[in-house]
């Protein structure tokens, strides 16, 4: 059943993050609460991607770490069409570390997250201190997964929360229900056509998450870039996400 609380509407949001406030910006401007999340292992197959939903997204959520060809060069074709169709680059790397260890992963390697992504994803797990070191970007934080089995009961969440509310450069979390009214909430596991897969991910519409969940942005990823067309997908997503949350305001 959906909450009985009202939704506050996206523009009304007290959002104190920087990067929240453009990402917030975007999405009013494209009227799209879309991130496709890019799981390809290639950069051509990454970049066609991107050319094709990007008007039709808010941010282009990627696993770096799972691209065979990976390089700077890449990351700069990708940047160009990030800023030309008005997108965010979402790193989900999903932090688990103590802070010095994350910092290592974050600023170093092949991959030098924090010299070009906008946002990236962190568990909380090792605590408040260990966040310190992502700067110059918004923080999703890790508070609950969509897969079955997951250890995030209610307990884990709302210790979890305690740790995201109180990291200033935390600007939303990841969670299958609304869990806070300060941070922009996340929500993956999203799909129109099926229900799951055989490895534990469970999926819900982008009905359900917007007008149930009152989620401000949903991500999706075998849904449009399995797909024949990923570019008329992404706009039916972007499509039935947009009516959802219309329709959750009143
Ligand atoms: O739509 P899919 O199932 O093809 O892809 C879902 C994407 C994947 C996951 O790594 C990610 O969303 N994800 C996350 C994120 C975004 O952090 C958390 C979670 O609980 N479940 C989940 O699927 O790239």
């Amino acid at each position: 059943a959906p909450p009985e609380v009202k939704r506050v509407p996206l523009e009304q949001k007290q959002i104190q993050h920087p990067v929240g406030k453009r990402l917030v910006d975007i999405a009013l401007k494209k009227k799209s609460n879309l991130i496709a999340s890019a799981d390809v292992i290639t950069t051509a197959e990454l970049l066609k991607l991107a050319e094709e939903v990007g008007d039709h997204v808010v941010a282009l959520k990627l696993h770096t770490d799972i691209i065979k060809d990976f390089s700077m060069d890449f990351i700069e074709n990708l940047k160009k069409i990030a800023k030309e169709k008005d997108f965010l680059l979402f790193e989900d790397r999903k932090f688990a570390d103590i802070g010095n260890t994350q910092e290592l992963q974050y600023k170093e390697g092949i991959y030098k997250i924090g010299s070009w992504a906008d946002m990236i994803t962190s568990h909380v797990i090792a605590g408040e201190e260990s966040l310190k070191v992502f700067d110059n970007v918004g923080v999703v934080a890790i508070v609950e997964m969509s897969s079955k089995g997951t250890l995030t009961d209610d307990y884990y969440i709302g210790k979890a929360l305690n740790v995201a509310e109180s990291a200033p450069n935390v600007m939303g979390v990841v969670a299958q229900r609304k869990v806070s009214d300060d941070l922009l909430l996340f929500t993956p596991g999203v799909n129109i056509s099926t229900s799951g897969d055989n490895k534990g991910q469970q999926y819900n519409t982008p009905e359900r998450v917007m007008r149930g969940y009152h989620t401000d942005f949903m991500i999706v990823g075998r849904g449009i870039y399995q797909s024949a067309n990923p570019k008329e997908v992404a706009q039916e997503y972007q499509s039935l996400g947009w009516a959802a949350y219309e329709a959750s305001l009143s």
